[in-house]
């Protein structure tokens, strides 16, 4: 049996080397056939690699990184950055996360209070901490001394504008978030988040992928997940498949409890107040609303009673205003096609030195000295409101007639 073996792999041998001459040609071009092939193959997975793996280089060539959020950064921002510093530490770069502005909105402020990212306020250029600089949520940097001089090396974004970044590029214009983003990079490099139960366990024995691969702690992964939500009104509007598939891949790690915190705050008494003022004081003419809701300590309360106001039956712009040290402060909103409220507001201020205004067609946003709005030209240092003729004013903008 053993030498008929022997006999079959001799025969086999030599017949192979005896035809070997005639097939040389032949089994050159399949060889070389196989290898273009190959290369093509390792080319197009190269050149088709998922942004995720194409960031890593980027970063992992720097030695530190400061990524910056746009001025008064929203949960979106934080989020965004927050991934993105966990991205840069798995390739070895330290990240500092800053931001010009203030974190002063409410929602703002549950969530940065509430997960406790690492991050710092900037008002210069000479206080970005690394030369390399990554910008999230933004595509140019702006709202500090000095802003016009950073060249990003990295741009992600999901704004349109034409900033990019000196290596890296990615606007996503169609996606709700930039957190759906940053939460697609981190699946592309195979970081698996955990749940806030496997946190300190071995992860090597929690999730078996995880081996080689880097893991999101429930913080980050619930930090994403409400970017997500608060960009796209919870999923409710200007939302792709893609945010939903990163809400999905996200699933797994998110702390229930902090996320329902962060979503569903404590409603300060006087935000509820303000609230009620404004439907009581509401003067409707037509599908348009204004309120006085008169004097007010926190400022962030008129914007939040104008998101109320919005939603009632029949309303299609809401504008709503209160005052506070000298100064009144409008906040509008409209889902009415007629009625752009930035420009609408900006009308209202027009001719006002020492007024300001602006905003979207959605949304929009003035302040007002008082003794400006005085209609008495005396006596207005102890004006505690606009006279009545402000909400005749505003009506009229909003009907486009100023
Ligand atoms: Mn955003």
């Amino acid at each position: 049996m053993v030498s008929f073996v022997n006999s079959l792999v001799r025969a086999v041998i030599e017949s192979t080397y005896s035809y070997l001459p005639d097939l040389g040609p032949f089994v050159a071009t399949i060889l070389g056939l196989v290898a273009v092939a190959v290369s093509l193959w390792l080319f197009v997975n190269w050149f088709y690699r998922p942004m995720g793996e194409r960031l890593k280089p980027v970063l992992e060539t720097r030695d530190e990184i400061a990524i910056l959020t746009h001025p008064n950064p929203d949960p979106d921002a934080m989020a965004s950055a927050m991934g993105l510093a966990h991205i840069a530490s798995t390739v070895g770069t330290d990240a500092t996360i800053q931001y010009p502005g203030q974190i002063r909105h409410q929602e703002n402020r549950v969530f940065r209070n509430i997960l406790n990212p690492d991050i710092e306020q900037i008002s210069r250029v000479d206080e970005i901490a690394a030369d390399d600089v990554v910008l999230v949520d933004h595509n140019t940097a702006r709202g500090f001394e000095g802003s016009e001089k950073i060249m990003p090396i990295a741009v992600i974004d999901h704004h349109p504008g034409n900033g990019t970044g000196l290596d890296f590029t990615d606007k996503r214009t169609n996606y709700g978030s930039c957190a759906s983003i940053v939460a697609e990079y981190l699946q592309d490099i195979g970081a698996i988040p955990i749940h806030p139960d496997e946190v300190g366990e071995d992860t090597e024995n929690v999730i078996d992928d995880a081996v080689d691969t880097a893991v999101v702690q429930p913080n980050i992964v619930t930090g994403l997940m409400y970017g997500i939500h608060s960009d796209t009104n919870r999923l409710t509007s200007g939302f792709t498949a893609a945010d939903f598939d990163a809400a999905s891949y996200l699933c797994r790690g998110v702390d229930e409890t902090l996320l329902n915190r962060i979503a569903n705050p404590e409603v300060d008494t006087e935000v509820l107040d303000i609230k009620a003022r404004a439907i009581s004081n509401r003067d409707e003419r037509a599908s348009f609303i204004v309120s006085d809701v008169g004097g007010i300590n926190n400022t962030d309360a008129i914007s939040q009673a104008a998101d109320e106001l919005i939603l009632l039956e029949g309303v299609t712009a809401a504008v709503v205003y209160g005052s506070c040290n000298g100064m009144t402060l409008v906040s509008g909103r409209s889902r009415d096609d007629r009625v752009h409220m930035g420009e609408a507001l900006e009308a209202v201020a027009a001719g006002m030195s020492e007024a300001s205004a602006g905003g979207h067609s959605r949304m929009g946003g003035a302040r007002f000295p008082l003794p400006e709005l005085a209609t008495d030209g005396g006596n207005s240092e102890s004006l505690q409101g606009p006279p009545p003729e402000f909400a005749d004013k505003i009506f009229s903008a909003l009907e486009g007639d100023i």
